[in-house]
């Protein structure tokens, strides 16, 4: 296996092929969809960076399926996804947050063997205020027979993707991905048009420095989140209080956690009983990335990439980032109610308001 380090210069191409040398029976469909996903990365890179400038900020005055304002630049990548993707021989369908459906695979086209869920621009409500946004992508094979991918191909526990993760549109563009042996960072250089190997084999710092919530929500919680705040403020124990930072775009605070070391926590509430991040195209692909680079993550019961999904847009309470944190969660959230808010049966046909 080639040894990289930050300082080779490496394309995401060529390390693709490199990583799937180490796979002879490899049929080169995955590195495929790698591909697409950095070519359809690029061209939202350049839609985002001359948004103020092309007029595509702001609403479309459409409301996706979770019932939230469409915000143009959403429209806009989810469409540049899907046409990067849809010919290439490789998906037999796809799944977007901002589609209600399964996305099929045009007729005409050949279907392949994987299917691609993807949330196109996350944290759009920052598009106006120039806040950095990101896209989130899992890769999931296809288990049912018949040449079209179906939903169920799409409702499988995250641990069996096959790759995932995420761009972030930032101060400059970076793509994170995983294919399960580790993850790995590339960095786009604008001025030939390529995402370098910038950050290879990611590894989150076991303790973390960064929380990432937003606590308006604390007079929804129940007394286990409350509790567990406060541990993390350092406040009834002795840990040292972690600093908050909170952007409200899920890549980028996932990403500076990832790096620095921290959780990003959404907890369910009382007026969100199952939280508010999607558990197939945000949850999964970003808990599939933390696992690689030796973090953790959990709806506060349970692995995220152990919950057994049942439908497409379902949402998951998520603490996400540096194993000591995550655990800490985990094992306050168990402890049995003694007051506070009851966290009442998920309803996830609800739309949960900002
Ligand atoms: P947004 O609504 O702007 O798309 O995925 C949804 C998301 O952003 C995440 O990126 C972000 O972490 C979260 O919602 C912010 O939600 P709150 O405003 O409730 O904190």
């Amino acid at each position: 296996m080639v040894r990289h380090t930050a300082t080779s210069v490496v394309t995401i191409e060529r390390f693709i092929i490199e990583q799937e040398r180490q796979f002879p029976e490899a049929t080169g469909e995955l590195s495929g969809i790698l591909y697409d996903i950095a070519l359809a990365a690029k061209m939202i890179a350049n839609k985002v960076r001359s948004a103020g400038l092309a007029d595509i900020l702001g609403a479309q005055g459409t409301e996706n399926v979770q019932g939230e304002v469409q915000q143009k630049l959403d429209v806009i990548s989810n469409e540049i996804i899907v046409k990067a993707m849809d010919h290439g021989g490789r998906l037999c369908a796809m799944a977007s947050e901002e589609e209600p459906e399964i996305i099929p695979i045009p007729e005409g086209f050949r279907c392949g063997k994987y299917v691609l869920l993807f949330d196109p621009l996350d944290g759009s409500s920052n598009i106006d205020v120039n806040v950095p946004v990101g896209t989130i992508f899992s890769v999931m094979r296809k288990i049912t027979n018949g040449r079209h991918g179906t939903l169920e191909d799409m409702l499988q526990p995250g641990r069996r993707q096959v790759a995932a993760g995420y761009v972030i549109y930032g101060s400059s563009t970076m793509l994170v991905y995983s294919t399960g042996q580790g993850a790995h960072g590339f960095t786009l250089d604008p001025s030939i048009g390529e995402f370098l190997l910038s950050h290879p084999d990611i590894r989150i710092p076991p303790h973390g420095k960064f929380l990432s919530v937003n606590d308006s929500y604390e007079q929804h919680w129940d007394e286990n989140v409350r509790a567990l705040m406060r541990q993390y403020r350092g406040l009834d124990s002795d840990r040292k209080p972690l600093s908050v930072r909170y952007v409200g775009s899920l890549v980028a605070d996932f990403h500076r956690n990832l790096l620095a070391g921290g959780v990003f926590a959404y907890p369910a509430h009382a007026r969100a009983p199952r939280g508010k991040l999607r558990l197939l195209y945000e949850a999964n692909p970003l808990a599939f990335i933390v696992e690689q680079a030796g973090g953790a993550a959990s709806d506060g019961n349970k692995r995220i990439l152990d919950i057994e999904p049942t439908e497409l847009h379902e949402r998951t309470p998520l603490f996400i980032g540096s194993k000591d944190e995550v655990g800490l969660a985990a094992e306050t959230l168990k402890r049995e109610l003694v007051s506070g808010v009851e966290v009442k049966a998920p309803d996830i046909s609800l739309p949960v308001g900002r």
